[in-house]
């Protein structure tokens, strides 16, 4: 049986791939696992059966036999260790590919997130034209930190990792925002990661639940 994992029924980036199964199923892809997706309401993940999966109620889960998983990086980094294909051999290299997912989610994830959902959700108040600015200037921060150290590397340390793929999809999220623009290497980057195939055919399926969905 392949593993399962979950996903929004109604995604609210309307198929962007921003949501956080986007990893999960990039992280299949690149190592050849198959895998079924079971796709949730909002309401549902809510409900006792879904919690029991996820503490918090929310996506993705993934599960595998007796093995529940909740926190795309702890799963993206489960699918890591156990196949092929996204973690170096070597010791130290693995190291620092397992350092640059955990850059991606405590470092470069929180000010992007801040930014995303205050423009998502905080246009309309009073703050907003004041706010706006500084979320912006913290996640320029980041990116020009992160703009020097690519520098013109294809990958963050050597041969693509898990740590290039967790940094990709914290980085997309921005892909609205204008801010990439400014900062043409990072531009490059996050076009080299959506160039992989095994990203194409996670990005294609996550759309054709969306597509599905304003079918319906
Ligand atoms: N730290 C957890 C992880 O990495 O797995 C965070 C999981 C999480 O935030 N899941 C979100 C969720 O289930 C979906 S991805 N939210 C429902 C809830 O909390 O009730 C976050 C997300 C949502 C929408 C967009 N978007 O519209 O662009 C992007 C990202």
């Amino acid at each position: 049986m392949p593993p399962t994992i979950t996903a929004f029924e109604t995604s609210p980036d309307r198929g962007k791939g921003h949501a956080r199964d986007m990893r999960v199923r990039w992280a299949l892809e690149e190592v050849g696992q198959p895998y079924d997706v079971r796709l949730v309401s909002f309401a549902a993940m809510k409900e006792p059966a879904h919690v029991a999966l996820h503490p918090f109620g929310q996506i993705p889960t993934y599960e595998d036999g007796d093995l529940v998983l909740f926190e795309s990086g702890a799963i993206v980094f489960h699918i890591a260790e156990r196949h092929d294909g996204l973690l170096p051999k070597h010791a130290d290299a693995r190291s620092r590919a397992i350092a640059w997912m955990f850059a991606a989610l405590s470092t470069v994830e929180p000010p992007i997130v801040e930014l995303t959902m205050a423009m998502l959700f905080e246009r309309d108040r009073s703050w907003y034209a004041e706010r706006l600015p500084m979320l912006q200037d913290r996640v320029r921060t980041r990116l020009g930190e992160l703009s020097r150290r690519l520098g013109k590397a294809d990958w963050l340390d050597g041969a693509f990792s898990a740590g290039d793929l967790m940094m990709m999809t914290v980085l997309r999220r921005l892909n609205t925002s204008g801010l990439l623009d400014e900062y043409p290497e990072i531009a490059a980057y996050l076009s080299r990661g959506d160039a992989r195939p095994a990203f194409r055919r996670a990005f294609e399926a996550q759309l054709a639940v969306f597509t599905a969905a304003s079918r319906s």
